[in-house]
């Protein structure tokens, strides 16, 4: 039977292999100039004339970019967006490699808080963004997108911040912050954090929703690029919605005993402490690199590797030719599908998520409990928005259906991903 595997692997592959050759056509010429500059004014100077240069941002001692290895497969497994999909850093349990923990503590007022500790480190990391193509990115943990946070409404989130980067760099949440120190800009309270100094931000996690953080040093756009950021996923909190379930729709009629109950169920299903395990959920991170840095990018994706989610050609038995980072993601059609969905793009105004033969719920900014938008198949958010996606393929047939951003160029240049419905 043709399923369809066979050319959507097809379109997967030549789609990568042009991303590719595009990303070397020009690496090749933004590396000749940098290179042949150096040689003019020596490693570190400034006032280079290359073509990287006119845009700043080059770490000339850091490393050139685009190094391409063998043809179609990505090399390095340091990052699986695969993984990455499905991890949550929650205090309690998270990833390999990120300190963590859950602690009540006094609240100044006579009651306990509860505490959610994360330990972050700023550093230089080399990633892949597209098979055999690397990128110096400024990382928070050596990854990219940083961890996904994940905690419930009312809970303090404290983050214990080293920078072991040369440049300056902060963390600025999207959360409802009342106090200006814990901003994470250059502005107010310990302003940039330099290398080898630490700091620790304290923000309470409100409102409900989905959220970010990400670095607010200057300029701001080159240190969001570079990749300093990251989903902070704060859960509704099921008792504060059966108390004030008005804070959580956007609805000035009547609230009776049945609506109220709706509500917190669906905060249940919603919060990680209660039965969110019962939806499949994944965090996806829409962003791009501008690979030789002339202000625009050359590579997009969801979670960092162009086509990650694409079909690769496999044996049916869980060997993928791509390698192993290259495959549709695995969806259940029983089990109902949470998708946490963030822009944070630069130098493209908008991105989009569009689903294929498929009408979801959208949540925007994922702060209230009934869907902002109902039965759309396109969202689009601007720079820094974000939401909540939430699908249903039980009616589908198996198989596999396309989801991609609807700005052709992004899907073409990598934003372009399947879900295999099983
Ligand atoms: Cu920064």
């Amino acid at each position: 039977m043709n399923d369809g595997r066979d050319q959507a692997a097809e379109l997967t592959q030549s789609l990568a292999a042009r991303l590719r050759e595009r990303i070397g056509e020009d690496a090749a010429v933004s590396r000749r100039a940098v290179l042949g500059a150096l040689g003019v004014a020596g490693a570190g100077a400034v006032g280079l004339s290359g073509r990287g240069e006119a845009h700043g941002g080059h770490d000339h001692e850091e490393s050139p970019h685009g190094n391409f290895g063998a043809v179609g497969a990505y090399e390095s497994t340091a990052f699986d967006p695969h993984a990455f999909l499905r991890q949550f850093n929650t205090g309690f349990e998270g990833q390999d490699g990120l300190e963590q923990r859950v602690y009540e503590r006094d609240d100044g007022s006579g009651g306990t808080e509860r505490v959610r500790e994360f330990d972050f480190v700023a550093n230089l990391s080399e990633i892949e963004i597209a098979p055999g193509v690397s990128f110096p990115a400024w990382t928070y943990n050596n990854q990219v997108p940083g961890p996904t946070l994940r905690v419930t409404e009312g809970d303090v989130i404290r983050i214990n911040f080293t920078n072991g980067q040369r440049h300056a760099h902060t963390i600025h949440p999207h959360v409802r912050n009342v106090d200006p120190a814990m901003d994470g800009i250059p502005q107010t309270g310990p302003g940039v954090i330099d290398q080898g100094d630490s700091y620790t931000y304290e923000w309470k996690a409100q409102p409900a929703g989905v959220h970010f953080y990400h670095c607010h040093s200057l300029p701001l756009k080159e240190h969001i690029h570079r990749g300093l950021y990251g989903a902070l996923i704060v859960d509704p909190d099921p008792d504060r919605v059966r108390r004030n379930p008005r804070d959580y729709v956007n609805y000035h009629g009547p609230v009776d005993e049945e609506y109220r109950r709706d509500l917190v169920q669906r905060a249940e299903l919603r919060n990680h402490e209660y039965r969110a395990d019962e939806v499949d959920e994944m965090v996806m991170v829409m962003n791009g690199f501008d690979t030789n840095f002339d202000g625009e990018n050359e590579v997009y994706a969801a979670n960092t590797r162009g086509f990650a989610y694409g079909v690769a050609d496999t044996d049916g038995k869980g060997s993928w030719e791509g390698g192993p980072t290259i495959r549709p993601i695995q969806i259940d059609r029983e089990q109902r599908q949470r998708i946490y969905l963030l822009n944070v793009i630069e130098f493209d105004p908008i991105n989009s998520l569009h689903t294929h033969s498929q009408f979801f719920d959208y949540y925007d900014h994922g702060t209230t409990l009934l869907p902002t938008h109902k039965t759309i198949d396109t969202i689009m958010q601007c720079q820094a928005q974000r939401g909540i996606v939430e699908l249903d393929y039980s009616d589908h047939q198996p198989g596999l259906y396309m989801f991609h951003a609807h700005q052709s160029e992004f899907a073409e240049l990598g934003w372009m991903s399947f879900f295999e419905v099983n």
